[in-house]
């Protein structure tokens, strides 16, 4: 299997201001979710994916709309980059009826079809089988269709990881596994956990290539992706790419990370991978004062008119419960 190629790519100035903005919507999105939890305002779990916003932005940036991801709980900004509306987005944390499961399940667990979203479960890992599984529909179709899916560390140490990989390996399938290694697997450090340093390398095992990179810098992210696409679309095969990042918060809203210095998150902070690329783009003259004012102020309104939406927005009715149901 040749190793995956360092894809060259040109963004307009449009482009690069376009994946600010989503840098920047995620970050204020997950922000006034953590904000609404305190206030105890909000009914699901929160995991928030604050400081590894490039992951998502970088990944889905170039995706076709017949593409598909696998999202994780951290993952809610690919929901909006997939084309979920933000009102239905914090719908959705509110468990109201405008949600995308109509208030009848926790935040994490949804997907859309139409948009290309293949709803999570719980288990850890699970969704990387359906993923191939999904992968292996496309290429039985014979579409150019790529199914991206994303997994944390900690899920790579489970069986459904390595199952998933072997058959994606074995089929040639066009899927792209995500990692995003932010580190910490809840409160277990990377070092009790795996005894390679590198989750990237567990793809050679299967037969193809897995890269390691700066999951906090959002163009490295994005030619990496651009790579694994082209190899996917291509018809040859899949590709694993590991995104070294930090979560900021908690494992949830809930916890409060003692396990952790304060030197390492100020550390990572330093990193940030939105401050990086504001700075990538204002020495490039790309972006200035005024522009970002513009931008910060549009995300304020969308956020302000989707939190005031949901907030209004009716409860289920108990008798629906059982609606939509397969069984
Ligand atoms: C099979 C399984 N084991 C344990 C859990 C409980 N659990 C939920 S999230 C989590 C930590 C996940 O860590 P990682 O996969 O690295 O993703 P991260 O949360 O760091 O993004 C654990 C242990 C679970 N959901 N599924």
């Amino acid at each position: 299997m040749p190793p995956i190629k360092r894809t060259k790519f040109r963004l307009t100035s449009e482009q690069l201001l376009e994946m600010f903005y989503w840098l920047k919507l995620m970050r204020a999105f997950d922000l006034r979710l953590s904000t609404l939890v305190k206030q105890g305002k909000v009914r699901s779990g929160v995991y928030t994916g604050i400081g590894q916003e490039a992951i998502i932005v970088g990944t889905c940036f170039g995706l076709r709309g017949e593409d598909f991801i696998c999202p994780l709980h951290r993952d809610l900004g690919s929901f909006l980059m997939k084309g979920v509306d933000a009102r239905t987005m914090m719908s959705q944390m509110f468990a109201k009826t405008t949600g995308l499961s109509k208030g009848r399940d926790s935040a994490l667990h949804s997907g859309v079809s139409e948009l290309g979203i293949f709803g999570n479960t719980s288990m850890l890992g699970a969704n990387l089988p359906v993923a191939a599984g999904l992968a292996l529909t496309f290429k039985m179709e014979k579409v150019d269709s790529v199914v991206v899916a994303y997994f944390g560390e900690g899920a790579s140490n489970v069986g459904d990881f390595h199952e998933a990989l072997n058959f994606a390996g074995v089929q040639q399938l066009p899927v792209i596994f995500v990692c995003e290694n932010n580190q910490y697997a809840y409160s277990v450090p990377l070092e009790k956990s795996m005894a390679i340093d590198d989750v990237a390398d567990r793809a050679h095992g299967y037969g193809f290539d897995g890269v390691a990179i700066n999951g906090n810098d959002v163009l490295a992210v994005y030619q990496a992706t651009l790579g694994a696409l082209a190899r996917a679309r291509a018809g040859d095969g899949p590709t694993l790419i590991e995104c070294k990042t930090y979560r900021w918060h908690g494992h949830s809203e809930h916890d409060k990370a003692f396990y952790r210095t304060d030197e390492e998150l100020a550390m990572w902070k330093s990193k940030d991978p939105i401050t990086t690329f504001t700075t990538y783009l204002r020495t490039r003259t790309i972006l200035d004062d005024a522009k970002a004012k513009e931008i910060e102020a549009r995300i304020k309104t969308t956020i302000d008119e989707a939190v005031e939406y949901a907030m209004n927005a009716p409860d289920p009715d108990p008798s629906e419960a059982a609606s939509d149901l397969y069984a």
